[in-house]
Parts: C-alpha cells; structure tokens; sequence
C-alpha cells in the first residue's frame, strides 16, 4: 500500500440486534492494528471515531419507510452521511479509508463515499449472510441485514437517496461466502444481477479461484472497487466475536488467502471495511486480532 491509511471507526450498534458491536473499533485498535501496519511499512493514521446516538435514548420506529420496517432508519441515515463525509474527505486528501465497525449498516456511508458520482464502484461483499433484505422483506427490521439492498436502491431503498449509491451496479457487486439468507432476500439475491457464491460453490470450487473470479467482476469496467469484510464470513471456530455466527465458514488460511488476492488488486481499491467485531462474544479478542492480521494481509503483507 503506497498511500497513507486512515483508520476511520464508527462505533454503530443501531442495525444489529446485540449490543456490544459498537466497541469493535477499540477492540481492532487493540487488537493491534496501527502495529501490523506499521509493520508491513504502511503509514497509518487514526481518524478517530465518529459519534454514534445510544440506542437507549432513541425509538427505533419513529421514522419508518411506508409498508416496511427499519428500525433507527433517522438515526442510522445521520450516521452514514458522517461516514460518507469521513470517507470522502479522506479520498480527497490522498489517503486510504479503512473504516472499522460497528455493524455492517455502516457500508452504506462507507460506498457512498467511496463513489464519485461520475465514475462507477464495484463491491465485494465477504459475508456468511446476504445483507440483501429490504424494509418490506427483513424478519428482524435490522439495518445490517439490509446494507446491500440499500446501496443497490433494493425495495423502497430505491427513494432514498442516502442509501442507493447509482455509482455501484449490481452487475459490478459479488457476494462470497453466502450461508445465511433468509427466504424474501434469497428471492432478491437470485432475481438481481449481482454474483452471488455461496459456501456450497467456495466448497466446490476453492477460495483463490472464487475469490480472483469475484475481484475480476467487481473491477471489470470499474473505476475503482470497495471491499467489505464482515468478520462473520469466517468460520466460528475463529472468529467467534461476531453478533450472528454461522457454523461453515471460511478457515483462517482461507481467509488469509482471500485478502492476499485482494492486495493484488491494490490499484483499484478504493476504499475497505471491517465489520461485526463484538468483543463482549469474543473470546480473548481472537476476532479483532484476526481482523488486523486480514487487514495487513489485503494491504500486501507476505509469508515469504
Ligand atoms: N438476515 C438476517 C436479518 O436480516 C440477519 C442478517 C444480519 N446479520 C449480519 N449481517 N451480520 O451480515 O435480520
Ligand atoms: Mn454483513
Ligand atoms: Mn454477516
Ligand atoms: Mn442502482
């Protein structure tokens, strides 16, 4: 990575059912960030943190999306125009947005400000789930089951214009690592023009070629990519401090191997997240320290 990074955190715990997720930006900072780049030779910077209201303090149903459920859509909209503002600004002064979350609600800031309106984004999204509900298909009402969605202007996302991000098409948008979807977001999954590869493909296939194939898609025709790593992508066994596990995922070394591919692609990424990190469902801060070692592996960190 040649340019200076700026670590961005956003302490958000709005779009997820399970507190704890909002202290994931000083879990990954203590889990070592600013070092492992520091020790791959990286300059890194810390943003700080953005403010973020309690949930306590607010109502999640008061401002709703009509025939849909958004719980904290006021609340969560106010903090992804900080997160866009934060991002942008970094790009502007020529430094590296890496944004630490929070719960994955935060991606709709993060890609708004990663996309320059007349240019076009391409999206990889590491998830065991879909994050492809809408206000009208979410069982839970949880924002962070809803980010893709949002950005690709899904459902009555397509009215506002805080989430729906026209830089990023869905032919430009993969999905790697799906395990997880509920019935409605699968029906939008298969019915959208996004590449989706689940568990069951990775298995059949492996995770470099899957992983090269989905960075091909993303950058094809693309000005530049954004990559959104929810830490729930990999397997529980090592990344048990995340609010939603699911059994079946990807293994450290997988992982590992993924980001590599990813620091191939150095050129063209734009910008980079880390999300779902709860440190209370941690286990000795296992899945924060994981998610800095990822990080300096997508920033070209080598065995050899
Ligand atoms: N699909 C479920 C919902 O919409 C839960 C998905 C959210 N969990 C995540 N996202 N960690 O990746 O409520
Ligand atoms: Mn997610
Ligand atoms: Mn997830
Ligand atoms: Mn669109």
């Amino acid at each position: 990575m040649d340019r200076t990074v700026r670590v961005l955190g956003v302490p958000m715990d709005l779009g997820a059912d399970r507190r704890g997720v909002d202290m994931g930006p000083s879990a990954i900072r203590y889990g070592g960030l600013a070092e492992q780049l520091d020790g791959l030779g990286v300059d890194c910077t810390d943003g700080g943190d953005l403010a973020v209201p309690r949930p306590e303090a607010r109502d999640p149903d008061a401002d709703q999306p009509r025939g849909g459920r958004a719980k904290f859509r006021r609340e969560t909209r106010e903090v992804c125009e900080d997160v866009r503002t934060a991002v942008s600004g970094t790009i502007d002064d020529g430094e590296f947005p890496l944004v630490l979350g929070g719960d994955h609600s935060i991606a709709i800031g993060t890609v708004a400000g990663a996309a320059e309106p007349d240019e076009s984004l391409g999206v990889v999204w590491f998830d065991a789930h879909g994050d492809f509900n809408t206000p009208q298909t979410t069982p839970s009402g949880n924002i962070h089951g809803m980010s893709l969605a949002a950005i690709l202007g899904k459902g009555s996302f397509a009215d506002e214009s805080w989430a729906h991000t026209p830089a990023v098409s869905e032919e430009n948008v993969v999905l790697v690592g799906l395990r997880n979807l509920d019935e409605g977001e699968r029906r939008l999954v298969r019915e959208s023009d996004v590449t989706a590869y689940s568990m069951s493909d990775v298995d059949a296939r492996s995770v470099p070629e899957v992983v090269e194939e989905a960075l091909g898609i993303a950058a094809d025709g693309t000005d530049a990519i954004h990559v959104s790593l929810d830490m729930d992508w990999l397997d529980p066994t090592e990344a048990p401090g995340v609010g939603t596990p699911v059994r079946g995922g990807v293994s450290y070394r997988e992982a590992h191997v993924a980001m590599e591919y990813v620091a191939e692609r150095h050129d063209k990424l734009r910008t980079m997240e880390l999300v779902e990190v709860n440190p209370i469902l941690d286990d000795h801060n296992q899945t924060a320290e994981l998610a800095c070692e990822l990080a300096a592996s997508a920033f070209g960190k080598r065995i050899l």
